[in-house]
């Protein structure tokens, strides 16, 4: 540290130029003569990380001294995007860098295009992690994130004649420059095995071995990390004999399937060996951040019962829940607590956030997949139930459907071990991502919890990255941003964004504010910028709708064709997202989009007027190039499913309208932005629900309403190149999400959005108040809400 003498880096051209030189030659071990773009890259990528380096050496002294209460992240992804720009803007290397790699005869744009994103998550989930973390290390919070390095993130999509195909992402293959190995600092965890007298033997154990990334905040000197574990086998794994008798394979078994444990990304769930490595992961994952967090507990405190005072864990969905488990376990056979004393500290250690509405995504494992590999946690979980069940008896004596409804354990049709009940039980907190959502969880899914434990409930409503998604994404508009305010205070305030609501009403800032958003779109590389670009960016899932965009595309397109003079609108439809492998409607919907885009491109009456693109393998960097070229923001989910919704609030951020349902966070955007700048359409959660619980059908909306009928005639008829049979027939047999009940209303809301955009000074004023008024949207306040709702953790300035 600095009290140390560590020697401060420079700030200036000529010092980063030279230790840039210095590094390449004394880290990276070439010469500028013979160094390739990826050297060069590497290089750079050591120069930044040292200036951020000194800055965790001087946040880790300032923690250490003062002792404080630290929040631990406990979540199974990070979704971070790309760290190039961002470690040079957190920085303030920005200039510095390109200006120095010149110097040195390199390219900076080729070696800016050799940054990789580590794609550790699947969507929302894990991008809020990695929002959040940024969040706390700007505000000084005392923070570490752990998860799991694995060797494979989320799979590389491209499309094979329009179906999506994935491949594997080896997203480290060139190493990644980022990340500070630990091998020295790894933790055994056991697995399988049997309870003894003498507590649990496990059949088998494994080492993690820990990273770190580094996780600087904006405009402060701090920098927390995240710790990803990664699986190695032990040394005693490698089977000598088997090797000098030739059997290789075999020799090296035992290795390969202890390493597979941080091998992908959410594994195939289609087989049991699948399903049981996916619960290795999550054990895994618990088990050596609990034991980190310990480790770092007893460096300044002693006695137990200081720990809830020092640590608050959160459980980033139920996917880490086993940590309740594992700390009475640890308390309980290894430190010697008693029952009671071990649970009130869990109890008031654990919080957990819930992100879903769908009950097929609340997780439950085979109670005796989980004996098997965790024979004692078992144990522990049967005491916890007996626990809960006696508490729910003497509070509703008699109910047996209650205990039944409760318990951590289903018995139908198999029994399985309910984790979203296990982490209700073992927490202080449980919290939803938006009002509505968390109003939904008390009122349906947690109703028998929150009947029995009503404070333990709470809304943080989710936010984003104004650095990252505004700042990074949006370079253009952020500046003029920041000269229409007179500061750039808004990046670490962004309630100040409201003072752009005045300039909404001034033309010429209106008139850059359209040039920047042209801009983007040029950027994109999309043709015409003066079409309006609808956007349609997240996961594909039934229940967010795709589908019904789909719906709305065809009816276009048949309008476009009975009558070009009419159409007036030029648009270019763009989606973006990924399916899950196995999930095979979703892939449909994903070739039926593909082929209706080949489709209306091959027709000539539709040129120049309509457009639909899929660039594959949407992510976090292509996000950031699509979000500020969006005009309208689509957010058309069947309402009560979507939790919360991130996306939307990015896009509203950057001056995109959205057209929604009142689901998830939608719901608190509009309050915000005002009715007359957001597009409202469809059944809300009580009607949706309502429908849903009658006997719905979906033929009669076909019956009686012609456009809709002409767009699913088409399909079913293979006007799209044979392609969505099977797509077309599931909205007219199920329409499980109640597409075909919420098109009309969708397809006249869209009228207006054509209405509105022909005003082009009209849709601008909408655009810039969507921005001003969405400051409640940043991840800083979403952080807030955590310390002063569930965390009570308080900064600690370097
Ligand atoms: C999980 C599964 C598991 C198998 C069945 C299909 C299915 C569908 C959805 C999920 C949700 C996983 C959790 C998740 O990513 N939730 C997202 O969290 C975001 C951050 O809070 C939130 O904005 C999104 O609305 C929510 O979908």
């Amino acid at each position: 540290d600095l009290r140390n003498g560590l020697r401060p880096l420079g700030s200036t051209p000529a010092e980063f130029e030279q230790d840039l030189l210095s590094n390449l030659y004394y880290r990276r071990g070439t010469t500028v003569e013979s160094a390739s773009a990826q050297d060069a890259y590497e290089t750079l990528a050591l120069t930044v990380r040292d200036r951020l380096a000194a800055r965790r050496a001087r946040t880790a002294a300032a923690q250490y001294d003062s002792n404080p209460r630290w929040v631990y992240y406990l979540s199974a992804e990070y979704l971070l995007g790309p760290q190039l720009d961002q470690n040079l803007l957190y920085s303030g290397t920005t200039d510095l860098a390109p200006a120095a790699l010149k110097a040195l005869g390199f390219d900076p744009a080729e070696v800016a295009a050799l940054d990789v994103e580590p794609g550790l998550g699947n969507g929302g989930l894990g991008r809020l992690a990695a929002c959040l973390l940024d969040s706390l290390a700007t505000m000084d919070i005392p923070a570490v994130g752990y998860g799991i390095r694995y060797d494979l993130g989320i799979f590389k999509q491209s499309f094979e004649n329009g179906e999506q195909v994935e491949k594997p992402d080896d997203w480290a293959f060139q190493g990644d420059p980022w990340e500070f190995p630990a091998p020295d600092d790894r933790n055994r965890v056991g697995f399988y095995g049997h309870v003894g007298p003498e507590g649990w033997v496990p059949g088998e154990v494994i080492d993690g071995e820990p990273s770190h990334l580094l996780v600087p905040g904006y405009g402060t000197e701090t920098v927390n990390f995240i710790r990803l574990w990664r699986a190695r086998a032990t040394e005693a794994s490698f089977d000598l004999s088997r090797f000098s008798a030739g059997q290789y394979a075999e020799a090296v078994d035992q290795a390969v399937r202890a390493e597979n444990i941080s091998k992908v990304l959410y594994p195939d769930d289609s087989t049991e060996s699948g399903r049981e490595l996916r619960l290795k992961q999550q054990y895994f994952l618990v088990s050596c951040s609990l034991r980190d967090i310990i480790r770092r507990f007893r460096f300044r405190n002693h006695d137990w019962a200081e720990f809830p005072a020092k640590a608050v864990i959160q459980l980033n969905d139920t996917h880490p829940t086993l940590a309740i488990p594992e700390l009475m376990r640890l308390l309980v056979d290894e430190e010697g607590l008693d029952w009671d004393q071990a649970w009130s500290i869990v109890r008031q250690t654990f919080a957990y956030t819930c992100h879903t509405l769908l009950p097929e995504a609340l997780e439950t494992w085979p109670v005796a997949m989980l004996g098997r590999l965790l024979p004692r946690h078992l144990e522990i979980i049967y005491r916890i139930n007996d626990g809960l069940l006696g508490e729910v008896r003497s509070r509703f004596p008699g109910d047996l459907d209650r205990v039944r409804r409760m318990s951590l354990i289903q018995e139908e049709p198999e029994r399985r071990v309910r984790m979203a009940n296990l982490a209700v039980t073992g927490t202080f907190a449980v919290n939803g991502v938006a009002e509505l959502h968390s109003q939904l969880l008390t009122a349906t899914t947690f109703h028998d919890f929150a009947t029995m434990w009503p404070d333990r409930f709470r809304n943080v409503t989710n936010g984003v990255s104004p650095r990252r998604f505004v700042r990074l994404a949006n370079p253009g508009l952020s500046s003029l941003i920041t000269s229409g305010l007179g500061t750039d205070a808004w990046l670490r305030d962004l309630s100040l964004l409201a003072g752009l609501a005045p300039l909404a009403g001034d033309s010429a800032f209106r008139a850059q504010w359209r040039t920047e958003k042209r801009r983007a779109k040029a950027a994109l590389g999309l043709g015409d910028p003066g079409a309006l670009l609808d956007v349609m960016i997240k996961r594909f899932h039934e229940y967010k709708r795709q589908q019904l965009k789909l719906l709305h595309i065809i009816t276009l397109y048949h309008r476009l064709k009975s009558d070009p003079g009419r159409f007036g609108v030029p648009r270019t439809v763009l989606f973006g997202g990924k399916a899950a492998p196995a999930y095979t409607a979703a892939k449909s919907i994903i070739h039926l989009i593909n082929a209706v885009a080949a489709t209306i491109a091959a027709d000539p009456v539709t040129s120049g007027q309509l457009r639909v693109v899929f660039p594959p393998n949407y992510n976090v960097t292509l996000a950031e190039k699509i979000i500020p070229a969006a005009d309208l923001s689509e957010q058309i989910s069947m309402a009560g499913k979507e939790a919360s919704g991130t996306g939307n609030m990015k896009l509203a951020l950057n001056g995109a309208i959205t057209i929604g349902t009142l689901d998830g966070a939608n719901v608190e955007i509009r309050d915000r932005v005002g009715g007359e700048n957001f597009f409202l359409f469809g059944l809300d959660a009580t009607g949706a629900a309502a429908l849903r619980g009658s006997s719905y059908q979906p033929r009669s909306y076909y019956d009686s309403d012609p456009e809709l009928k002409a767009a699913l005639d088409a399909v079913l008829a293979g006007a799209f190149g044979g392609v969505g049979h099977d797509v077309a027939q599931s909205l007219l047999d199920r329409d499980e999400y109640l597409t075909l009940a919420d098109y009309r209303s969708y397809v006249d809301a869209q009228d207006e959005v054509s209405a509105a955009w022909q005003d082009q000074e009209r849709w601008t004023r909408m655009s810039i108040l969507n921005a001003a008024n969405s400051g409640f949207f940043s991840s800083d306040r979403t952080v807030a809400d955590y310390l002063d709702r569930i965390w009570r953790a308080t900064p600690v300035r370097p």
